[in-house]
Formats: C-alpha cells, sequence, structure tokens
C-alpha cells in the first residue's frame, strides 16, 4: 500500500454552483440529472447490458460480439471477446458514403499560423497509402511500431496506419530523450520508428531523427527494421540507407486503398508509457474495442459533440490525452478537430484566444496549467488577455491533467467562456482510457475545483486503506470497484507490476487509480487531491520521482544518492526538487550552481527537459531512519520551506536537516 494518509486533507469548502442555462440542457444528449440517474441505474440494474447496448451502438462491428465480459481471471478482464473489429475502420470507413465523408476532419495549425485542411475522405487515403507502405516493409498484425512525432496531421496518420494493420503502436512524446526513446522501443521490441526529420515549436526548428539516430545508437534496438521519416521542414537529416526511407516517398508508391485488417476486440491497440512508482516508466496496455468504445462515448457525453462543432484538445499526441481526444474519439465520433503545433506562447500568449477566433472553436480542451500560465501572462500584458479575441463560438470548456484550482477554474469561466459556457473538469488516467470522473455539459451543476461525478457505468469511490468506503467529506483513496471497457489490460510484458499495482490485495479487488480524494457532503461530488504515490504531476505531466532518482544516480562519477520530491507550485502544480549527495565535499556558490545546472542538463538528456529538477540541494547526506529509509515526508517539507515538525528522535543524522533546508 503506498504511503497515503499525508496526502489525503480535509473538505475544501467552495460554495459557488453553477447550474447549467436551460438552452444548454434542452440541447444536449444527456439533459438534466434526471437523464444522467437513469443511465447510472441502467448499468447499476443490469451492466453488462449497459455496456453491451453501448458498445452495439457506438462501434462498428465486422463481427459482433456475443459475450460482454470475461471475468474469469481477474483482474485481467476481457471485454466483447469475440468480437472483431478495426479501430481505423471505427474511425474513417464509417463515414465513407455518409455526409461526414466530405467534411473537414483535421484543421491543422501550424507553428507559424498556416492551415490546412483535411476531410475525412482524405485522411482514410492518406492513412491507407502509409498503411500500405508499412505492410510492404513487412510489419505485420500484432508487431510494435514506436512514433516519435510532432503534432501533425501525419502524426495521426501514423497512429491511424498502425491501427488499421493492426499493429499496435506505442507513441514517445517528442520532448522525451535519445535514452527514454531507446529504453521504450527495447521494451516494446519494435519493429519500426516513424518520426520527422524536424519539429517546429515556438519558431525553432527542433530535430527529431537526429535523436532516433542516436538512440539506436545506444544499442538494444536490433528488433527496427526501419525508420519511416516525415519531412516536416526542408532541412536535411541524416538517413541510413537499407534502414531509414523518407515517408512522402514510400506513400506515393503505394495505393489509398488498404483493407482494414480485423483484430479480436481485445487486441492491444496501443502501449503508452508512464510513470509509476518505480525507477522503470510502465507500458500500460490498452485494447482495440473497450478503449475506442470509450474515447467515442466520451465525446458524445462529455463534450456533448455536435455534428457542427469544431473541437480542440490541446494536448500532445505522445500523451493519453492526445490519443483519446485527438487521434482516436474525435475522428470515431465524425468531428472536425483543430490539430494544433505549436505552443500556447507562440508568437505570443494569445495564441490560444487567437486560435479560438480563427476557427469558430465550439469545444477547447487544455490543461490547468496552460491556464494559469495565460493568467499571468494576460496580467501582465493587456495585449494578450483574451478580450481582445472574439470567444462567441465557444459552447464548452475542458480541463484535464491535474486538479484546477478554483481560482483559475473561475477565470476560465468567466474570461473564455463568457459565463456560459459549462467547464467540465475530467478527471482521468492513462490507465482508465477516457474520462472516469466529470460533470456533464447540460446536466450536472458545477462546483469549481469538482471533477464532481462519475459517468455512468464508472464506479468509483473513497475507501479507507482496507477497501471500506468512507463517509463523504473524509478524505480516502480513489478506486474504481467495478471492471469497465477502456481500462488498462496489463503492463506490457510484465503481468505481475500489473496486479500489484492497481489490485493490491487488501482493496478487495477494487481498482486503485493512485489518486487521494474527498467527496463534498452535500452533493456527493468528487475532489481530487492529488497522488498518494510516489508520482508527481509537473504542468499536467506525470513524473516518477524514482525515475528521476535513478537518471541522477546514474552520473555515477559525480552523484552518489538523491532523493525527488515534489513542492507545490502556483504555476506548474508540482515543481521538482532533488536532494543530492555528491561524491565530493559539498559544494557552495558558483561551484554549486554549476553542478545543478550540470546535473539538470543531465537529467534533461537522461529522461528528457520535463523531468528537469526545477531545484537541486546539496548535502553530506540524506535524511534517514536508523534502518536506513530515506524520510521522505520530511524532504518535502523541506523542500517546501516549512519548518519541520515531524519527529525526528528516528533520525540517524538530524544534523543534515540544516544543510538541506537553504538552497544551495
Ligand atoms: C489524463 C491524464 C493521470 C493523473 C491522475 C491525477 C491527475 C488528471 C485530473 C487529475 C485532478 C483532474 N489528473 N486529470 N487530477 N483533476 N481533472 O492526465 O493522464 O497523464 O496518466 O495522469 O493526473 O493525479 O492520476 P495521466
Amino acid at each position: 500500500m503506498p504511503e497515503s494518509s499525508s496526502a489525503i486533507e480535509s473538505t475544501l469548502v467552495e460554495n459557488r454552483v453553477f447550474e447549467p442555462n436551460a438552452a444548454t440542457v434542452a440541447a444536449a444528449r444527456i439533459g438534466g440529472m434526471d437523464a444522467y440517474h437513469a443511465l447510472c441505474a441502467e448499468a447499476e440494474q443490469d451492466f453488462e447490458g449497459f455496456w453491451a447496448r453501448l458498445a452495439r451502438a457506438g462501434l462498428v462491428w465486422h463481427k459482433p460480439f456475443t459475450e460482454v465480459l470475461d471475468e474469469s481471471n481477474k483482474p485481467f478482464y476481457k471485454w466483447f471477446q469475440d468480437g472483431e473489429l478495426n479501430a481505423s475502420a471505427n474511425c474513417l470507413d464509417r463515414h465513407m458514403g455518409t455526409p461526414t465523408e466530405h467534411k473537414t476532419a483535421i484543421i491543422f495549425e501550424a507553428d507559424d499560423g498556416a492551415v490546412t485542411k483535411v476531410t475525412y475522405k482524405e485522411l482514410l487515403a492518406k492513412v491507407s497509402q502509409l498503411a500500405n507502405a508499412l505492410k510492404a516493409m513487412g510489419v505485420q498484425k500484432g508487431d510494435r511500431v514506436v512514433i516519435y512525432m510532432p503534432m501533425t496531421v501525419e502524426g495521426v496518420v501514423a497512429m491511424q496506419a498502425c491501427a488499421r494493420i493492426g499493429a499496435t503502436h506505442s507513441v514517445v512524446f517528442g520532448g522525451f530523450s535519445a535514452k527514454a526513446l531507446q529504453e521504450r522501443i527495447q521494451d516494446a521490441g519494435a519493429v519500426a520508428v516513424i518520426t520527422a526529420n524536424y519539429q517546429m515549436r515556438g519558431g525553432k526548428e527542433l530535430p527529431l531523427k537526429a535523436i532516433v539516430d542516436e538512440g539506436l545508437a545506444l544499442g538494444g534496438c536490433d528488433s527496427i527494421k526501419n525508420v519511416v521519416v516525415f519531412q516536416r521542414t526542408a532541412s536535411a537529416c541524416n538517413m541510413v540507407a537499407g534502414r531509414d526511407v523518407l515517408m512522402h516517398e514510400v506513400m506515393a508508391a503505394q495505393s489509398s486503398e488498404c483493407a482494414p485488417v480485423m483484430v479480436g476486440a481485445e487486441h492491444p491497440l496501443f502501449i503508452l508509457y508512464t510513470s509509476g512508482s518505480t525507477g522503470k516508466p510502465k507500458g500500460v496496455q490498452h485494447s482495440t474495442a473497450g478503449y475506442l468504445l470509450w474515447a467515442k462515448q466520451t465525446m458524445d457525453w462529455t463534450f456533448d459533440l455536435k455534428d457542427n462543432d469544431v473541437f480542440w484538445c490541446t494536448a500532445d499526441i505522445g500523451w493519453v490525452t492526445g490519443h483519446s481526444y485527438v487521434a482516436y474519439g474525435p475522428l470515431a465520433a465524425g468531428a472536425t478537430q483543430i490539430v494544433f503545433e505549436g505552443v500556447p506562447t507562440f508568437p505570443h500568449a494569445g495564441r490560444f484566444w487567437q486560435t479560438i477566433e480563427k476557427h469558430r472553436c465550439t469545444i477547447f480542451y487544455t490543461a490547468p496549467t496552460a491556464i494559469r500560465s495565460l493568467i499571468k501572462a494576460a496580467e501582465t500584458d493587456a495585449k494578450v488577455h483574451p478580450k481582445n479575441w472574439d470567444l462567441t463560438s465557444l459552447r464548452i470548456l475542458g480541463s484535464v491533467g491535474e486538479p484546477i484550482n478554483p481560482e483559475a477554474w473561475m477565470w476560465y469561466y468567466r474570461n473564455i467562456g463568457g459565463e456560459r459556457c459549462p467547464v467540465v473538469d475530467t478527471f482521468w488516467q492513462t490507465e482508465t482510457g477516457g474520462h472516469m470522473i466529470t460533470p456533464l455539459p447540460g446536466a450536472t451543476p458545477l462546483v469549481p475545483g469538482s471533477c464532481t461525478l462519475a459517468l455512468p457505468g464508472i464506479i468509483t469511490a473513497v475507501v479507507d486503506e482496507m477497501g471500506n468506503d468512507v463517509p463523504n467529506g473524509q478524505g480516502g483513496i480513489l478506486v474504481v470497484k467495478k471492471p469497465w471497457p477502456s481500462m488498462i489490460r496489463t503492463i506490457w510484458g510484465d503481468p505481475q507490476r500489473f496486479k500489484k499495482s492497481y489490485f493490491p490485495e487488501e482493496l478487495k479487488g477494487y481498482y486503485l487509480a493512485g489518486d487521494g480524494a474527498v467527496r463534498s457532503i452535500d452533493r456527493g461530488y468528487f475532489r481530487i487531491t492529488g497522488r498518494i504515490d510516489d508520482v508527481l504531476n509537473v504542468s499536467g505531466h506525470r513524473m516518477g520521482t524514482m525515475e528521476i532518482e535513478s537518471a541522477l544516480v546514474g552520473k555515477t562519477d559525480l552523484v552518489a544518492e538523491a532523493a525527488v520530491v515534489g513542492r507545490p507550485d502556483e504555476l506548474t502544480g508540482e515543481a521538482i526538487v532533488a536532494f543530492v549527495v555528491l561524491k565530493r565535499p559539498v559544494p557552495t556558490g558558483d561551484e554549486a550552481k554549476a553542478l545543478a545546472t550540470e546535473l539538470r542538463n543531465w537529467v534533461a538528456k537522461e529522461i528528457g527537459p520535463i523531468a528537469k529538477p526545477k531545484e537541486i540541494r546539496f548535502g553530506e547526506n540524506l535524511p534517514k531512519t536508523r534502518s536506513g529509509k530515506i524520510m521522505r515526508r520530511l524532504l518535502r517539507s523541506l523542500a517546501k520551506g516549512e519548518a519541520v515538525t515531524q519527529d525526528t528522535s528516528t533520525l540517524e543524522n538530524p544534523h543534515i536537516l540544516e544543510q538541506l533546508s537553504k538552497s544551495n
């Protein structure tokens, strides 16, 4: 059981409630709380019947399923097991011959503001060509393909092309280092990498292919037969003869028709690596049918998607949000969506608002971190304040990735949503595949800072460490009591770790989310209080403290020992603070600064820039108990600059607290 009680706090007093307006309720798919409760009741009375109904209505089956849920090998649940389908056919082919065929699927807004539009029919042709090209290279059903791409139409095409031929993709975020990429390629045993020569971010051309080359050169990647390179920019990149091919060349040689390969419902659609409590990232494995069902269903429910909506999820395809709400959900639902290549602050911090105006965006989904940094920008520079743009096209706002503080919520609601648009604060995880706890725009009264209630069919609860329900108002551990179709199936190559991490014995077979939560006394609304394990959430990105620690101690010429903790940060939610013991005397002044810089760059190289500690403190030792355990709670207090009030009597070396309490 993870260390939990420290993160479980009391209820926050938040009295503001925003009821949905009558027009939204009238137009919504789930209009009003009665409709919501009716769906919950349906799921409660006939759990399997409920999911079967949704799966039949929501997906196009090649072979219909006859069995809904197989619980014979808990917690390795199987859903719709004997059914067959193809995910790409469910996102593209299903729209052919319908009015959606000629609808814009993607409005691509490039870093420099250039716009390209692709219809569903055009997207299907591109996906088919790349799928054929992958097949011609020998990529087969069940093979793994690593995708290391920028936010582009081609990034989505790459994912869809893999799905079309039954290859399991594993997207690695373009900000991860060569080493991190190599580790994921190795763990997945991938046969090919799809990448780009460069990526454009904030007006800068950054290498991607060079990082792939560097990663492959680190060794152990013999499984890789080909590297497909999308030419994002005109600059040339190194090409290895016999291994590397240019995407546009191999696509041009192929037909724009490719019959989708039908797969079983449980066939792994993708593996996505995420941080856990140990040093090694976990390859979260998702299914085809259950995953896709929920990606589409939540587009319809959480975003109440309508035919004329212009949907924009700002997440990168390297994260789960970019999988479910860029690459799969919007396409399965037949939406027009914006795919944005750039960064929110380029060429100025009004870029998001300008882009909403430019494309008449109606549903906007982003992270609290982005909102907080844009609030700050708007407050310091009136020219980038959202009031400079016409945001009246918006009808629904969404938030994801971390708890949204009520102040940021209110600013978002007022300044972006014009007090007209519901804010759906969606709680979910890489492992859950899609939304779990979220308001519904035409039903749920909103309370700032609360993700409110679980979606129909999702049985969440707050329990104590033995799995017993705790009363509303009392903090506890967030669990899901019943399986659901889009849940993680296993950790790639490590089923034991899957069982241990998510279904610990003492929790009665419930799924352990890894977050603390508390339900409000009056409404039973959930509020997430943060991770209860050694996972940090920095700008909405999950980072394992152990992962950063092992990167630091990997610098063997310099570092003897390291401990990493999180500290609350106004802008990024949490900030990374590292306590480091060097293999030399404790440095001070300029030497300490130089060494801290060296170590931060080292971590960027080992994992990626997002894992760089914000602060590094050096000491001659770490606070440990007499049995040698690092006292992390104490380090958390020190990182926050708090006086240490904990009992330090068991501490082996109390004098080092003084040393570690200050920045070097
Ligand atoms: C989708 C995604 C999952 C962790 C999760 C929790 C935090 C995500 C949240 C939220 C409060 C929300 N989290 N959404 N906390 N309110 N609306 O972010 O997946 O990268 O796997 O992170 O993020 O701590 O456990 P992932």
